[in-house]
């Protein structure tokens, strides 16, 4: 075991170089007419021996062993670039959510890091949305509020991803400049069987509403999901029901036969 994980975190320290992640876009979606209104940008680790890596597992190990930083900021340069490259080619680009581990969050360089990205490719910084877990933001209520003030004010939009898992307390969810509530997919899956999870699922989408945030269902799967969230007033979702991750040509395609669909009467 030791053995192995030694390995892999050397294999992990040269991927970077050795430009083995690669990068895949998942849909989000208006539920009502399933029009496309985003992408969320997540990582893929092609191991060369070892094939097709999980992101729970080696981003866990990106950020015991130190890593996660070089990986999260090549993984916003190389988001921002692809977002340049889709307008080169014409298409009318969604808004991309690039995930930030809770290391980066509270690195003094991310706000930097991010403004770079987004001059080096010359984009609209409205078109770049930032996913932060809901935990980073209780160890240090202060400096989260500052660190998200500072992202903000480069214009560009953030979330709270995984959002009814990290134990927000309202009172500041309210003080923290956000656009965007994430509900869980946790949540969605156990919706409907009668358990807490449906009512979870409403409150959060209530609560949503009343702070004036956008709220966006995770990991919708089924039909039964979709009726039940739609019913209960959300307005975006995402998940496999939608689309899987998809790699950047294929997520291209579908922006081009969303542009004609807009055309053709
Ligand atoms: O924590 P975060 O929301 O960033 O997690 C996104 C992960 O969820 C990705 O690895 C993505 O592939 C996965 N995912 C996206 N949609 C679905 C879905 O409908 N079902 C499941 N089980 N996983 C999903
Ligand atoms: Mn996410």
């Amino acid at each position: 075991m030791a053995i192995e994980r030694l390995t892999l975190e050397n294999d992990l320290r040269k991927a970077l170089d050795s430009r083995e992640f690669m990068i895949h876009y998942q849909p989000k979606v208006r539920m009502e007419s399933r029009k496309v209104v985003g992408a969320e940008a997540l990582l893929r680790w092609n191991h060369p021996i070892d094939g097709e890596i999980s992101p729970e597992k080696f981003i866990a190990l990106a950020e015991e062993i130190d890593f996660i930083i070089p990986i999260s900021e090549w993984l916003l340069e190389e988001v921002c670039r692809q977002i340049a490259s889709w307008q080169q080619q014409g298409l009318e680009v969604v808004p991309v959510a690039i995930n930030i581990s809770p290391n980066h969050f509270t690195d003094y360089t991310l706000p930097a890091s991010v403004k770079r990205a987004i001059d080096h490719a010359g984009i609209d910084p409205a078109l770049v949305e930032l996913e932060i877990t809901e935990g980073i933001t209780v160890n240090n209520v202060e400096e989260a509020i500052e660190t998200l003030a500072t992202l903000k004010r480069l214009g560009v939009s953030i979330a709270i991803d995984d959002f009814g898992t990290g134990y927000s307390s309202l009172a500041y969810l309210q003080q923290l400049p956000l656009d965007t509530l994430k509900i869980d997919q946790s949540f969605i899956r156990k919706m409907g069987n009668k358990g807490s999870s449906t009512t979870i699922v409403k409150a959060i989408i209530g609560l949503a509403h009343n702070l004036g945030l956008e709220l966006i269902a995770e990991g919708v799967e089924t039909p039964e999901q979709y009726d039940l969230l739609r019913q209960f007033g959300c307005q975006l979702g995402q998940g496999f029901l939608f689309s899987r991750p998809i790699p950047a040509e294929d997520f291209a395609r579908i922006m081009e036969l969303e542009a004609l669909d807009k055309k053709s009467p």
